[in-house]
């Protein structure tokens, strides 16, 4: 374990993670809230330790991100893995809950805010998850936007995604990520991705066809000195691994619907939106997210090693 001492703040990496960034080796960074919060138990564990697998078999180091006992951590080992996927009230942890994790010595799970905010504090440049969070449909009566859209918008780092979750209002969180200046480009796509689905069928402006391209964009923004921002890399899900889209409508509206009548708001309408999907689908839907997960961890790991490479 190494320690990232600066301003007498501490971030614990792996000596795996520490190394491979010190020799300027490719590295992804690997959220934990879509262990914790986003997939079901025992799947979850399973599907945690293969999203590593995925990214070490590219010739890539994997840094599974989370805060365990009030130390934020880039980078688990087996136990430490095992731990954010079955410990019984893990917190989900965004940016601006890292300081009270750390000062009240909390666990918790970090989401793509707090992820990529602590993958670039530790200088690893690519990041792979799901859907992005972003602007909650009602969100003019609720003003829930995540925490993902501002942390992206300060934070340098390529994020490879399936677009955003299809639970929120796609129109309104791309007008927020241009808004608030995240460069979006679709991989081999010039339509952004709809997660579970292959297509949200808005355009996108973009459009990058290798690793090395989208490798390019971050280092054009570097050169030009645009303020810190991210890219988004947004990768669609095969269409023949997507969830069929009639079946994604309805199960969506009756889970919006359940939402509402149980009055679930804030940090829990994520994963209470996204474990509906999964039962009322019958599975189907953990299936196109799981694709759509792998599918953006074996690019990240292609990126990562064409940042590091040039
Ligand atoms: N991608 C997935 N499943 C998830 C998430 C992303 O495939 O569960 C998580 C991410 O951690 C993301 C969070 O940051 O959902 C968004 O939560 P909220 O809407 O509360 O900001
Ligand atoms: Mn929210």
């Amino acid at each position: 374990m190494r320690e990232l001492v600066d301003n007498g703040g501490i971030i614990r990496l792996t000596d795996e993670v520490a190394e491979a960034l010190a020799g300027g080796g490719p590295v992804v960074a690997l959220e934990s809230t879509i262990i914790s919060h986003g997939l079901p138990q025992p799947r979850n564990l399973e599907v945690a330790l293969e999203l590593e697998g995925i990214v070490r078999r590219a010739g890539a180091v994997p840094a599974t991100i989370a805060v365990l006992d009030g130390v934020p951590r880039v980078g688990l080992d087996g136990p430490d893995v095992e731990r954010v996927a079955t410990e019984p009230g893990l917190r989900k942890l965004g940016l601006r809950d890292l300081a009270p994790a750390a000062a009240l010595k909390a666990s918790g799970a970090t989401t793509v805010s707090a992820t990529s905010f602590l993958a670039a504090r530790a200088g690893i440049g690519v990041f792979a998850t799901g859907g992005l969070g972003g602007v909650h449909r009602e969100w003019n009566v609720t003003q829930d936007e995540s925490a993902d859209i501002d942390a992206l918008s300060r934070t340098a780092i390529i994020v490879v995604c399936a677009g955003v979750k299809s639970i929120l209002d796609v129109p309104a969180t791309l007008q927020r990520m241009e808004t608030r200046g995240i460069t979006v480009a679709g991989y081999r796509t010039d339509e952004f991705p709809g997660f579970y689905l292959h297509t949200s069928g808005q355009p996108v402006d973009w459009r990058v066809d290798t690793p090395a391209e989208a490798a390019a964009i971050m280092r054009s923004r570097e050169l030009l000195g645009v303020p810190d921002g991210a890219v988004v890399i947004a990768n669609p899900v095969p269409v023949e691994a997507q969830l069929d889209p009639a079946l994604h409508d309805r199960v969506l509206a009756e889970a919006l619907a359940a939402a509402d009548a149980a009055g679930v708001t804030g940090q829990a309408i994520t994963p209470f939106l996204l474990d509906y999907l999964v039962r009322g689908t019958g599975g189907a839907s953990l299936e196109a997210n799981l694709a759509a997960v792998r599918g953006n961890v074996a690019l990240a790991a292609e990126i990562a090693k064409c940042r590091s490479a040039g």
